[in-house]
């Protein structure tokens, strides 16, 4: 046997050893007698917290109920969803745009909502593509996804979306560094130290939520992992986890591992404005997407815009520092006064948790360490508060709940483990099925938290819930952390795979002006069909628009001739009705296509291309009345050059056209 593989082996076994051997023994009991009734929530009474939970590889977002884990709703934002029709219909087709053409998926690992004075506001959620990077933002008045913004000189957006304490700028680290998009990309990998850079992204956020890239700041060739802005006193400055500081190109999984210490990058970014308002910003020509979903028109249009100001580190001394972090930093957290900031080494037997003030101090009293590719690095123990000792291994992320505590996820030793920022003790641990990576207390990563619960989010659930194949759920945890002890008080499967979540009081987002229907005299989409009598079906050469209503229990119009095949056909579906929660679906057989799922007072379009002779059918797919089942009709489609005049009706017949 080669030396490798034995050695590879014998790596697999002990991995294996160590994962078994981290089973906890009575996991049966863990949940003690009075938890039930602690998530319990009767039916018919709303839960207390929204819970917006990442999907992962679905690239959507779920919304959960908290304490009973109910799943309320999932929206769709980066992957199309034939269900509510989003990526498919016409009218939100464009939301899917990118520099490289319509995405329609996308890997989304971490949401934020919007903040006011570093408090959770309940405006806006925003989301991060990874793949191929873009932020979302969502509407936490519709659930729906407002808008899109591509990012240019990125890779696997990772670090992102992280915001400021008065969404001022909604941030973005690239994980990949890459040669820049004005840059030859054509060169050999392994020339990664000399031409691969990394980028980070300050996207300005305007009153109506809408973003706009302000600048980028150009760093040194590393994978930032993740981030988090500072608040209260450390506002003003950004937190960015990276690894790979070897720069290694090849085999990470080693090579990446070669330093004790990699680096958290702290950022001056009111420094960074300073200089962009001097013209230090260099404009620089690329290509990205950025998608907006106008309310008005209930229409996305996607525009391609093609420069961006880029302020480069090596030259601008002071707004980037690097902080000596062990080691292969992944989550990057700061705490609710802004003083500490919490860096969780994968590999590393420690938490280490810097303080604002020291760091502060330090690049006053030029503590340096020498630089990395220019940028200066902090003495390490110039900046450490301390080190959590022996808190379990591989730690992931932390959170906070409001009263001097954090809580930090170990995905090696599957449990997670409250200990003090002040005195750095460990004050409890609890086990957890298993491997958890994010976690989230309602307003755990705000200047106000609100710590009565706290979710975890698992990566491997095998035996905790019925087989389902060879693959198994992702699952959430809830524990209830109001006490010195935390209880884990339920579990529940989640969709896709869970990473970052963020959670908000109720009444938050309830009372938020929440839209209940669309006012049919304020829809301005250009193919609105404001009442049944203006239902019509209009030829232009070989498109046919039809104009068509929907209401309880019928389309009009719903007999159709004329259409011939090799026609392009829209169907712009306005659903008449002025209440709340009557959505009609649309569907007609052999569309290669999603439903449309119109919400009352909305218009939206299904393209077709009949291919056949004969008659096609088509239904409402939302169950929306006792008649729902009647809600029904058909279209004729003639052979090409056939002389089947349009026709259109409802209950009545025409007379027969040959
Ligand atoms: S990452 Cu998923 S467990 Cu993409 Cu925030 Cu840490
Ligand atoms: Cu409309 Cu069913």
């Amino acid at each position: 046997m080669n030396n490798k593989f034995l050695k590879a082996t014998l790596a697999i076994v002990l991995v294996a050893a160590f994962f078994s051997s981290c089973k906890p023994k009575n996991s049966g009991d863990v949940v003690s007698g009075d938890a039930a009734q602690k998530a319990y929530v009767a039916p018919g009474k709303y839960d207390e917290f929204y819970n917006f939970v990442s999907g992962g590889f679905s690239g959507q977002v779920s919304v959960y109920g908290l304490p009973s884990g109910r799943l309320l709703r999932v929206i769709p934002v980066f992957s199309a969803d034939p269900e509510s029709g989003y990526g498919y219909n016409e009218e939100t087709k464009p939301m899917l745009n990118t520099s490289h053409g319509s995405i329609p998926w996308d890997d989304q690992h971490h949401v934020e909502m919007s903040q006011t004075n570093g408090e959770v506001d309940g405006r806006w959620l925003f989301a991060n593509a990874n793949n191929t990077p873009r932020i979302a933002r969502l509407d936490l008045k519709t659930f729906k996804t407002a808008e899109i913004i591509e990012l240019p000189n990125s890779a696997g957006n990772h670090s992102s979306p992280f915001i400021t304490q008065n969404t001022e700028y909604v941030v973005a680290g690239t994980r990949f560094s890459v040669p820049p998009d004005n840059a030859n990309g054509d060169v050999p990998i392994n020339t990664y130290k000399q031409n691969f850079k990394g980028h980070i992204s300050f996207v300005k956020v305007g009153k109506e939520g809408q973003m706009d890239i302000a600048f980028q700041i150009q760093c040194p060739g590393v994978n930032f992992d993740l981030s988090h802005a500072g608040k209260g006193k450390s506002h003003g400055w950004f937190f960015f986890s990276c690894y790979n500081t070897e720069q290694a190109n090849t085999l990470l999984e080693v090579n990446a591992s070669q330093k004790d210490k990699d680096f958290i990058m702290a950022v001056n970014w009111k420094k960074a404005e300073e200089y962009i308002k001097a013209g230090k910003g260099k404009l620089t020509p690329t290509r990205y997407a950025h998608n907006t979903w106008d309310e008005k028109t209930q229409t996305a249009k996607s525009e391609i815009k093609t420069q961006v100001l880029i302020l480069d580190s090596k030259e601008l001394k002071d707004i980037c520092y690097m902080i000596p972090c062990p080691k292969s930093p992944h989550g990057c957290d700061v705490d609710p006064t802004g003083e500490y900031i919490v860096g969780s080494g994968k590999l590393a037997a420690l938490i280490p948790v810097f303080s604002f003030d020291k760091l502060q101090n330090a690049i006053k009293n030029k503590q340096f360490d020498g630089e990395y590719d220019g940028i200066p690095v902090i003495k390490y123990e110039a900046a450490l508060h301390g080190e959590v000792q022996k808190p379990g291994l591989g730690p992931l992320h932390t959170e906070f709940d409001g009263k001097g505590n954090a809580y930090t996820t170990f995905f090696v030793s599957s449990e997670v483990v409250k200990w003090d920022l002040k005195t750095l003790k460990v004050l409890d641990r609890a086990p957890t099925y298993y491997s958890p990576g994010h976690l989230c207390i309602p307003g755990g990563d705000s200047r106000k938290p609100f710590g009565k619960y706290m979710i975890v989010y698992d990566k491997i659930t095998k035996d905790r819930y019925l087989p389902t194949g060879p693959e198994l759920c992702q699952a959430a945890q809830i524990f209830d952390i109001s006490g010195d002890k935390m209880q884990l008080i339920l579990d529940f499967p989640t969709i896709g795979e869970p990473h970052y979540a963020q959670a908000a009081p109720a009444d938050l987002i309830r009372n938020n002006g929440q839209l209940k229907f669309y006012k049919i005299e304020d829809n301005h989409n250009p193919y609105v069909t404001k009442g049944e009598k203006e239902a019509k079906v209009v030829r232009s050469g070989n498109r046919v628009d039809v104009y068509m209503t929907s209401i309880r229990s019928h389309f009009a119009s719903d007999n159709i001739e004329g259409i011939k095949v090799g026609d392009v056909v829209y169907f712009h579906v306005t659903n008449l009705e002025q209440d709340w929660d009557v959505p009609h679906g649309f569907a007609i057989k052999g569309a290669d296509n999603g439903e449309l799922l119109t919400m009352p007072g909305e218009t939206c379009t299904l393209k077709w291309i009949p291919e056949k002779v004969g008659i096609v059918p088509f239904y409402c797919t939302d169950f929306c009345s006792a008649l729902h089942q009647e809600m029904q009709g058909y279209v004729r489609v003639s052979p090409a050059g056939s002389n089947v005049p349009i026709t259109f009706s409802l209950g009545t017949n025409l007379p027969a056209t040959k």
